[in-house]
């Protein structure tokens, strides 16, 4: 039945239903599981968190994303959404981060000037560390004199920025760009991520690498690690 569980996941992501006592949207689920207690029903069916975090909440959250476009959501039912995926996330934490060994090399994240979306930086923070790096997390809204400070002070090997809007993605090409100013831009792979970006736009600015979601940007950076040997 995980497959049913996965799919009653995503539809209270969208109703925006943390638990069974919420209404949602349209009331239509009134009284069965939300999101919370669906979440754990997936863990205890073994749905590989992977599963849970890519086909439930985030498949969620994009249909979420359409109705807020289409202007049949608002920013409060976002925002319903919004805290049911990040609470779902918190119980996910010690899944995803389950693995490891010793540390595999430093990695700064953060989003962007002047965007406050945090929930896809948190899973790629988590799912970071889970495959063994250690991760600063800079928060939401950060500055990019404060990034390339981070950058010149601590040294990362990794710099992960986040963007979900077509406005703050340009920020991303400031902080390469004070990168390169600053001689830092060869000491640090820039990887990109967020609804906003893509491939191409990684190419644009000069970033190193465009990933799609957590499980890629591991691939991404263990493959980076690995050519440094
Ligand atoms: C939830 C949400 C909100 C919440 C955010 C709560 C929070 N704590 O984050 C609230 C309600 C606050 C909000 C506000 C706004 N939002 Co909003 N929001 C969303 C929504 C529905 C979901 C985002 C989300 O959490 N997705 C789930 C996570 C898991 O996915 P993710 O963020 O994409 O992250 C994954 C990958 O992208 C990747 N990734 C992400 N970052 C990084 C970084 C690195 C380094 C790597 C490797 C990978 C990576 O890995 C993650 C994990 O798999 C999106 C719709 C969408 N399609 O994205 C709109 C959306 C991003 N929002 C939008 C808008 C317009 C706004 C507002 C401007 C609305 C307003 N008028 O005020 C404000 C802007 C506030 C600001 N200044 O930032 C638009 C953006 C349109 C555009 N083209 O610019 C979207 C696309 C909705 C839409 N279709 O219109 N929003």
């Amino acid at each position: 039945m995980s497959q049913d569980t996965i799919a009653r996941l995503k539809e209270n992501v969208i109703q925006g239903r943390k638990t069974k006592d919420d209404e949602g949207v349209d009331d239509s689920l009134s009284g069965t599981p939300g999101v919370l207690e669906l979440t754990r029903l997936a863990l205890e069916e073994k749905v590989s968190p992977d599963i849970i975090v890519n086909h439930g909440l985030t498949a969620g959250m994009q249909v979420v994303g359409d109705k807020f476009a289409t202007k049949e959501y608002f920013i409060p039912d976002m925002l319903a959404s919004a805290e049911a995926v990040g609470e779902a996330t918190a119980i996910l934490k010690p899944y995803l981060e389950a693995s490891n060994s010793e540390i595999k090399g430093k990695f700064t994240i953060a989003t962007v000037k002047g965007d406050i979306h945090d929930i896809g930086k948190n899973i790629v923070a988590t799912l970071l560390r889970g495959a063994g790096y250690e991760v600063v997390d800079l928060g939401i809204n950060v500055p990019t004199e404060k990034i390339v400070q981070m950058v010149r002070e601590n040294k990362p090997d990794f710099l992960g920025l986040s963007a979900l809007l077509t406005t703050t993605m340009l920020a991303m090409g400031e902080v390469v760009r004070e990168l390169e100013a600053s001689g830092l831009r060869d000491k640090v792979k820039v990887l990109i991520g967020g609804a906003a970006v893509s491939d191409e736009y990684a190419q644009e600015i000069g970033a190193d690498a465009y990933c799609v979601d957590g499980f890629h940007a591991i691939k991404m950076v263990d493959t980076f690690q690995q050519r440094k040997l």
